[in-house]
């Protein structure tokens, strides 16, 4: 579990839990438990992705993936140990919260229901389960919006949430982070074709013989298609105003990334 979530990751979805609970003016420690435990999902699901049984990678974070460290089985109770964690954090910290327009219940459903079987759980499931033929933009866009959105809205909601924001300022974050996660997983695809593992720190070239957005769109096109969520995620910000510069940071850092 530790070598696991320890690893040279970008931290990208507990930093954008932080910026949301910070930009509705919250910093605390169970803000911090809850991005925490955004990591060990997201940790989890890279766990569970490398497996053999999914997408067999040798490399993660710029090391051995932990099942070609420690075995499968370790992996996989590995896997599970950081859900069970993370799910007892997110409790934690939403009861210690105590807020007024959510309950701590509304927090853990929120979670649950991005991890599930409409959301990283099912969107995984179609990656695995489509045949190439029936791949089209509708179908890939939901699969991505699944299995890499649904966590990204989920750390920004539950940041939103922790700070107590309104349902139309919750709404605003999810509509940011809904296209934000989507066009990270663009970058992903792009990554694969054109980065290095040196630079990414994990194996390239792995989605050959997969349907992806570069395939489908081509380069140009699918980096067209990224600046163009980017733009929507951007714009979705304006009721937020000047407070929201974090988030708009954080866009440009998707659209630049190299690894
Ligand atoms: C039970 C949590 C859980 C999941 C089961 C295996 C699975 C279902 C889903 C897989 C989801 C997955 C791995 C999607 C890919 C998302 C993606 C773009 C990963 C790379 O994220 P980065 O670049 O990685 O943020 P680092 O290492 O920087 O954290």
């Amino acid at each position: 579990m530790h070598y696991a979530l320890t690893g040279a990751g970008k931290r990208v979805r507990p930093v954008l839990t932080l910026a949301v609970a910070e930009l509705f003016g919250v910093r605390s420690e169970p803000v911090l438990d809850l991005a925490c435990a955004v990591e060990m999902v997201h940790a989890c699901s890279l766990v569970l992705d490398d497996l053999p049984a999914m997408d067999d990678a040798a490399l993660r974070r710029g090391r051995p993936t932990v099942h070609r460290a420690f075995g499968e089985s370790v992996a996989l109770l590995a896997a599970l140990g950081l859900l069970n964690r993370a799910y007892a954090l997110v409790a934690e910290a939403a009861h210690r919260l105590s807020l007024r327009r959510y309950t701590a219940e509304d927090v853990v459903h929120h979670l649950a229901a991005a991890i599930g079987s409409d959301g990283l759980i099912g969107g995984q499931a179609l990656d695995l389960l489509a045949r190439p033929e029936e791949m089209d933009l509708d179908v890939l866009e939901y699969i991505h919006s699944h299995k890499t959105g649904a966590l990204f809205m989920a750390a920004g909601e539950l940041g939103a949430m922790a700070a107590d924001a309104r349902r139309r300022d919750l709404e605003v974050i999810a509509r940011y982070a809904k296209n934000l996660g989507l066009a990270f997983q663009i970058a992903d695809d792009l990554l694969d074709v054109l980065g290095t593992p040196e630079v990414t720190g994990k194996d390239t070239g792995k989605d050959e013989s997969k349907v992806t957005f570069v395939r489908l769109l081509g380069v140009p096109g699918a980096q067209a298609l990224a600046g163009e969520l980017l733009g929507f995620a951007v714009d979705s910000l304006a009721p937020l105003g000047r407070k929201a510069d974090p988030l708009r940071e954080l866009a440009m850092f998707v659209q630049h990334r190299s690894r």
